[in-house]
């Protein structure tokens, strides 16, 4: 009988899998059994591991148990949240781009803890005002210094299972992680994250354990997001929205000129940000939609010849469907790569 726990990271054909109840680190292969039936092995997964040898520190992955999520970008099983960081200087604090990440972490349905780093370099009131805010849009809300280590401690608090990184280039997200895991010594100021290559670069994930209860993974930086949403879901990605959905004259209200709107009517902060963000989302549904057309067609026709019809999911369900669809398939490209690795 083996014993359960997580898998922190991967490394060649090895699984680094912190075990339960303080039982250790132990280096994994995994069960032929698992490979053959194409059961992918995510860092982040809770694992049961036999043959455990405390002596060499070694195991074997026998199954692994149901993931409550994976998110693809990087490739992680479980998590609970985002740690989404932000500098109120250096890059300069910038209230849309916040909302970018934010409603994709909404769309994700996890939970969103802001970080706000780098209060050493701004004015206390400046940190205030930002905090107050971020915290009026329904969001957890920690001003930190990675540099002096104010706040570092009440944000180690409030961390409570799997999160990841996330955050533009340059915001501090290494540095904090530095300081919360001291002596995991990751490369701050890394360029090559900011030329873009770390985008592609996201095979190697490694969950570092702050403690017993919180595990955190390190991304790199990005600064542009596009929104492909399907645009009646938009209004429901900004918390403080919601108190008004369902109270406009309107059932299908995108929220913009329609007469009766209460989400207009309201004047929330962020309303601009959110006709920005439609604006966008609805011109990538339009796209979609010209790429989905000659399917659409081809469907037709081919419902015309015997048997050959093409199941085309509607447009809806196409728009609602990207973002698990490229997940699967980033996923099922990293599976194989790491397949590749074991083999
Ligand atoms: N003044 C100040 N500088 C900071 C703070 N935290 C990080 N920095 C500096 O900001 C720069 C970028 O820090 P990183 O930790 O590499 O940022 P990152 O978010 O990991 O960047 P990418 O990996 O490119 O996404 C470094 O020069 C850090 O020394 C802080 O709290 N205050
Ligand atoms: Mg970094
Ligand atoms: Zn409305």
């Amino acid at each position: 009988m083996g014993t359960t726990g997580t898998v922190l990271a991967q490394e060649a054909n090895f699984y680094r899998v912190r075990l339960d109840d303080g039982l250790g680190m132990v280096l994994c292969t995994r069960r032929a059994r698992l490979k053959k039936t194409g059961q992918s092995v995510l860092v982040g997964d809770r694992v049961e591991v036999t043959e455990i040898d405390s002596a060499s520190g070694r195991g074997v992955i026998a199954a692994t148990c149901a993931r409550r999520s994976v998110l693809s970008k990087p490739p992680i099983a479980n998590c609970t949240g985002v740690l989404v960081v932000f500098a109120l200087s250096e890059p300069a604090y910038d209230p849309a781009l916040l909302s970018r990440f934010l409603v994709h972490i909404e769309a994700e349905k996890l939970g969103a803890i802001v970080c706000l780093n780098k209060i050493d370099e701004v004015p206390p009131e400046a940190v205030e005002a930002v905090a107050v805010a971020v915290g009026g849009w329904g969001y957890t809300v920690r001003p930190v210094s990675a540099r002096t280590g104010v706040g570092i401690e009440a944000l180690r608090a409030e961390l409570a299972g799997t999160y990841v990184l996330a955050g533009p280039s340059g915001v501090g997200k290494s540095s904090l992680l530095n300081y919360l895991h001291p002596g995991l010594a990751l490369r701050v100021g890394d360029i090559s994250a900011r030329l873009g290559r770390g985008r592609h670069t996201t095979r190697h994930v490694e969950l570092f354990a702050l403690n017993a209860e919180a595990l955190v993974a390190d991304a790199p930086g990005f600064n542009q997001l596009e929104l492909t949403l399907a645009p009646e879901r938009l209004a429901g990605y900004f918390p403080e929205f919601r108190p008004y959905l369902g109270c406009c004259q309107f059932r299908n209200c995108l929220h913009r000129d329609e007469p009766g709107c209460a989400v207009r009517e309201a004047n929330l902060e962020r309303y601009g940000i959110y006709r920005e963000f439609l604006a966008e989302v609805l011109v990538n549904a339009q796209k979609q939609r010209r790429t989905a057309e000659p399917d659409e067609a081809i469907r037709l026709r081919g419902g015309l010849r015997r048997g050959k019809a093409v199941a085309v999911p509607r447009l809806e369900e196409q728009l609602r469907g990207t973002s698990r669809r490229t997940a699967r398939q980033q996923l099922g490209r990293w599976d194989e790569t790491a397949a590749d690795e074991a083999d």
